[in-house]
This record gives C-alpha cells, sequence and structure tokens, in this order.
C-alpha cells in the first residue's frame, strides 16, 4: 500500500497530493492561501513596530579565527560542522509582500518584501546546533534526496544528533533580523538555488523501485553544497531555502493525521515558496519525494 502522501511531485507548496495516479503540475495546483505574506498565525499588523520586535537575540556561531597565520577553531557547544545558533524564535511574524513574481499571488512566491518584519507577541529563546549543509553536511556533497521522514531522522540519531524542529529551522534560516529569505528581503534566484524550471515528474516511475533512480536523475537539478556564496543566512547556515526540501519536526503535528509531525521546510530547486518561513504538512513520515532531504540538529552543550 503506498503510504499517504507518497507522490513524487510535491515540493514545499507544489501542489498538495490529489489522489493516487493523479500529477499536476506545481504551477496549477499551488494551494490558495489566505494571507499568502503574512506568516502563521498573524491576523493582525499595527503600523508601528511592537517592542518584541526589535529583540535582538544574542548569537553565538561557529566561527574560524584567524590570527598571524594560523587557523583556529572557537569554542562552542557544537559538533564539528555544526553551527552554534542562540537567538529568540517569533512564533508569530507578519512579512508583507509587495510585489509577486507572477500574477497569481496564490501561488505564494514573493518577488520583493517590504523590509522590516514584526513579531506579534512573545519570542521563545532557543539555543541548539545545525548543520551547516544540506545532509550529508558536507561543502561540495551533492545532497541526499528521496529520503523519508522516519529515515532521516535515523540517519541523524545515529550521528548523534536529530532532525531540526521546524522552529529552530526557521530561526537558523530567519537569523537575528527575521528575513523572509535568509539571504534578505528578495526574491533571487541567484542566490539560492530555486526557480529553476519546471520538469513534470513521473510519479510511477518514480514509485517503481526498478526506475526510480533513472526517474530521480532525469528530474534532478540539485547543486552541489555551499556552491551558492550568497545562500547563506545570518547565522551562517547554507542553502535553506531551495536545493533541496528539507525534513523537520513539526512541533505541532500529528503522527496521525495532517498536519503532520513530518515537516518540510525551504522548498527545492523548482518554483515554490522557497522561504525560511514556511512548512509544508501534508505529507506523512512515510512519503519521499524526488527533491526531498533533511540536515540534522542537535542540542547545545
Ligand atoms: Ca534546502
Amino acid at each position: 500500500m503506498m503510504a499517504l502522501g507518497s507522490l513524487a511531485w510535491d515540493g514545499e507548496n507544489t501542489p498538495r497530493r490529489q489522489g493516487a495516479g493523479s500529477p499536476q503540475p506545481s504551477e496549477e495546483n499551488a494551494p490558495v492561501e489566505t494571507s499568502a505574506c503574512v506568516a502563521q498565525d498573524t491576523a493582525r499588523v499595527d503600523e508601528q513596530p511592537l517592542s518584541l520586535c526589535s529583540a535582538v537575540a544574542e548569537t553565538s556561531v561557529t566561527e574560524t579565527i584567524s590570527g598571524s597565520g594560523e587557523s583556529v577553531v572557537a569554542a562552542t557547544g557544537c559538533p564539528e560542522g555544526m553551527v552554534e545558533i542562540q537567538g529568540e524564535y517569533c512564533p508569530s511574524l507578519a512579512q508583507f509582500c509587495t510585489r509577486f513574481v507572477d500574477d497569481k499571488p496564490e501561488r505564494d512566491r514573493c518577488a520583493e518584501f517590504k523590509p522590516g518584519s514584526r513579531c506579534h507577541g512573545h519570542t521563545l529563546p532557543m539555543h541548539f546546533c545545525v548543520d551547516r549543509y544540506e545532509y550529508p553536511n558536507r561543502a561540495g556533497a551533492t545532497p541526499v534526496v528521496a529520503t523519508t521522514w522516519d529515515e532521516a531522522a535515523a540517519q541523524c540519531k545515529s550521528e548523534g544528533k536529530r532532525l531540526c524542529k521546524d522552529t529552530e529551522w526557521t530561526l537558523a534560516c530567519e537569523g537575528e533580523d527575521r528575513t523572509p529569505y535568509p539571504y534578505g528581503n528578495v526574491r533571487d534566484a541567484t542566490a539560492c538555488n530555486f526557480d529553476k524550471p519546471y520538469i513534470m515528474p513521473d510519479n510511477n516511475a518514480y514509485a517503481n523501485p526498478a526506475t526510480r533512480e533513472a526517474e530521480i536523475a532525469r528530474v534532478d537539478q540539485r547543486e552541489f553544497s555551499g556552491s551558492r556564496e550568497r545562500c547563506v543566512s545570518q547565522y551562517g547556515v547554507y542553502d535553506m531555502t531551495g536545493n533541496v526540501d528539507e525534513w523537520v519536526v513539526n512541533t505541532k503535528g500529528s503522527t496521525d493525521e495532517a498536519p503532520y509531525i513530518s515537516g518540510l521546510k525551504g522548498g527545492y530547486w523548482g518554483p515554490v515558496r522557497n522561504r525560511c518561513r514556511p512548512m509544508t504538512t501534508d505529507h506523512n513520515m512515510w512519503h519521499s519525494g524526488y527533491q526531498i532531504g533533511f540536515r540534522c540538529c542537535a542540542d547545545a552543550s
């Protein structure tokens, strides 16, 4: 039996599952969202920024300190290859799109946001470690795809890590300034690997173990980790938006029904939302896709 949501063509906000055997191009089936540019639970936005919006989190990022010809890795509370993040996550953040990519705002591809996001209500202090790159977390490597949430969680666990919470992933992407894209407010396909032409996947070919690898290769538009120098967040985490979609733990999700605990963040190389804040939550833990990978997080010591 095919697992719920196991169709290969669903990306970050590509078409939701329409039923087995009914693949649709993402441009035709993106869900309509009533508040395309007001993230999460935000219902109202005041003209005056709330004081909480200006709260700047203290940040500690793994850095290499250069001096007198030698490099010394600063002591951090994270394993090698991970970025230590200490900051304030905003649960309810307002961001306003001033211009969409096309005349279909329901697709939620925003070309430019009004600078300055606004946090409503409280913030949550967070301190954790996150892989600097998509798994396998090596600069220059091709990130993995076709993983299920279960497989991704097991892989992280085998390395003494865990999947990122959606809140952690979002904070790592937005940075202290809480920008919609990891590098700023303007959608820029030269910064990160997204908005590449959509290639219609063959879901039957993906579902068949005998033809899966060939189908993945046919639609594959991944790039090497870290190859886009500007696709980096203020915290120093690469390729969060675009390249491959990333499994996270949806902290408000369920194991039994959508919204599932298995969330997807950041979108992939295709023309989808590709932002820090949105999450796709309608794929269960056994779903996999040609564009779906992950990265790991860990507790900071
Ligand atoms: Ca990514």
